[in-house]
């Protein structure tokens, strides 16, 4: 790469997914100066990272795209249902290459440290490269699954083998013909690459710590005529979306589950079931997320289902989970279940033999040791934190983002946080995200930060940085939403469950994106309501 870093821009970008790639093409439009920071050899975040087998989005294609540029609705073919992480990071590069984004975007760059001047009131940027850049603004537009992790058991390194983790697979295509295979992790990485690599491997060891409610996608190609009838109707389609609880139009329910016929009720599971949608199940009754004794009624028809389809009785019941179903993020597969009628897949509930260690010949859990070709981790990700908190960041004062955000993160609107004046975040804490189509909540998080920038602009204005009681107010609302659904009774990494240490509290609103929306309009329309804006200091130079 022959470019330099530019000394000073208006705004530095770190990340170039869907957030970072949307923002540069909204600041562009704006005539700001910008420059993309990215880790990765090329744009698409997630999609680029995220190789494994069997990885797929599990909101439909023709739903999980950018809606700002009606051109790149109209021109763009999508393949399937659920798009493959190669289609989904195939549509990334396009658009990278239809909005002449990678100009902007220097890869295998990482930032590493970023400090706010109270003099100057800028931001000084540094990455691994050594390069420093002054901005005006920064924008974490880091994702909210990026930081990854790996089991806190002893003997990593030791491992002769093959190890691969979910999040960072090899560009090449690893095979695993003739191997025995242990797979640590059954989220949605798991779930996914179980079903692809037991149909290659000579043997595979499920190693499972919590068992996932998934159900089987239909997968299927998609056929010319519901893509023409989605192309004609997309405007319609995205507001509905926009104003939709999780970034995807479904009938609103009506009814409890606790006011139906068990027949009703079934029924009205089984049609979720045959229809490979997770918000048809998770909204097939007004009081699944709200209710215990409604929810029971949809974790009971899912133990039936896994008990149905897989043959051996002791894995189906270890197969089951027992907390609220959504609780956790839930899956979609194909065949994941079925693959447990193999001869060659193997379960370990390590509830009742937990990992002990990692040897030269395999894993170790407390009753016997496994030998293995290859380990697959598909443990998951230091979630809506970690990629924020892994950055060296200081705001106001020198004060750091981690130590502020020691017993949790504190955001307002889950945009910015007290202290780190023209910082946002895309997508952060406290706001739906990780519940939500994410296109649809990162469209809306870039377009709301492009505006505000417009308006300070517009305004005079140096500096935005949220008043500390309308912080305080909003992680009181965004608790007090989580209070009233069943999502704390689960060990989540919404939770931050999965990382020994981390703060447990719920950390995605839940409100749904509509409402979130109509929320964040409004702060805007009252001239940024909750938020302090400050004209140029005297003391900063002309
Ligand atoms: P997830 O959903 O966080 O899944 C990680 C899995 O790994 C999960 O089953 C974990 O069990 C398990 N895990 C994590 N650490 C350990 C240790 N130390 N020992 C044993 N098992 C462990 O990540 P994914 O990559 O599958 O999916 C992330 C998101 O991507 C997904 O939700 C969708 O939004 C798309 P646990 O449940 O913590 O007990």
């Amino acid at each position: 790469d022959s470019r330099t870093v530019p000394a000073s821009v208006d705004v530095v970008v770190v990340g170039a997914g869907f957030s970072g790639m949307y923002l540069l093409h909204r600041l562009r439009e704006m005539n700001l100066s910008a420059v993309v920071f990215e880790a990765g050899t090329d744009v698409g975040g997630t999609w680029y990272w995220n190789r494994y087998p069997g990885a797929r989005v599990d909101v439909e294609s023709l739903a999980y795209s950018y809606s700002f540029s009606e051109e790149l609705e109209q021109e763009y073919e999508w393949q399937e249902r659920y798009p493959t992480q190669p289609e989904i990071l195939r549509y990334a590069q396009h658009v990278a290459d239809r909005f002449d984004l990678r100009r902007d975007i220097f890869f295998r760059t990482r930032v590493t440290a970023a400090a706010y001047d109270d003099r100057d009131e800028t931001w000084l940027v540094r990455t691994d490269h050594g390069d420093a850049v002054t901005a005006r603004f920064l924008v974490m537009a880091t994702g909210c699954l990026s930081h990854s992790k790996l089991p806190e058991i002893p003997g990593l390194d030791r491992f002769t083998g093959a190890t691969y983790h979910t999040a960072h697979w090899p560009h090449d295509d690893v095979d695993f013909t003739g191997m025995r295979v242990g797979i640590i992790g059954t989220g949605s990485s798991g779930v996914q690459s179980i079903p692809v690599i037991a149909a290659q491997a000579a043997g595979v060891t499920v190693f499972q710590r919590t068992p996932a409610y998934s159900l089987p996608a239909r997968n299927r190609r998609l056929r010319p005529d519901e893509i023409a009838d989605m192309k004609a109707n997309y405007r319609a389609f995205r507001k509905a979306q926009r104003e939709s609880g999780f970034g995807v139009p479904t009938a609103p329910a009506t009814k409890s589950a606790l006011e139906v016929s068990d027949e009703e009720r079934d029924a009205a599971f089984e049609v979720a079931w045959e229809s490979g949608s997770l918000v048809n199940l998770l909204t097939a009754f007004t009081d699944l997320a709200v209710d215990q004794e409604a929810n029971d009624t949809a974790k009971r028809f899912i133990h039936r289902k896994i008990h149905q389809i897989v043959e051996d009785p002791r894995t189906a019941a270890d197969l089951c989970p027992e907390y609220p179903v959504g609780t956790k993020r839930p899956c979609l597969d194909t065949d994941y279940y079925e693959t447990y009628n193999r001869e060659n897949v193997h379960l370990v509930n390590l509830r009742r033999t937990p990992l002990v260690e990692v040897t030269e010949k395999g894993v170790r859990t407390s009753d016997k040791e496994y030998a293995f070709d290859a380990i697959v981790y598909a443990t998951g990700f230091d979630a809506m934190t970690g990629a924020l908190t892994n950055v060296d960041i200081c705001g106001r004062g020198g004060v750091s983002l981690k130590e502020t955000w020691r017993a949790g993160p504190r955001t307002y609107l889950g945009i910015s946080s007290a202290g780190f004046p023209n910082m946002f975040m895309i997508t952060g804490p406290g706001s739906p995200s990780v519940l939500s189509n994410m296109v649809v909540s990162i469209e809306q998080h870039v377009d709301w930060v492009a505006d505000a920038i417009e308006y300070l602009d517009r305004h005079g204005i140096t500096t935005i940085e949220p008043v500390q009681q309308a912080q305080d107010a909003w992680v009181d609302h965004v608790n007090l939403i989580s209070g009233f659904t069943l999502y704390p009774k689960a060990n989540s990494w919404y939770m931050g469950a999965n990382v020994p240490g981390k703060p447990q509290v719920f950390m995605p609103y839940a409100g749904g994106v509509g409402e979130y929306r109509k929320k964040c309009d409004e702060v805007a329309a009252h001239g940024y309501e909750g938020f302090s804006l400050s004209p140029k200091s005297p003391a900063s130079p002309a």
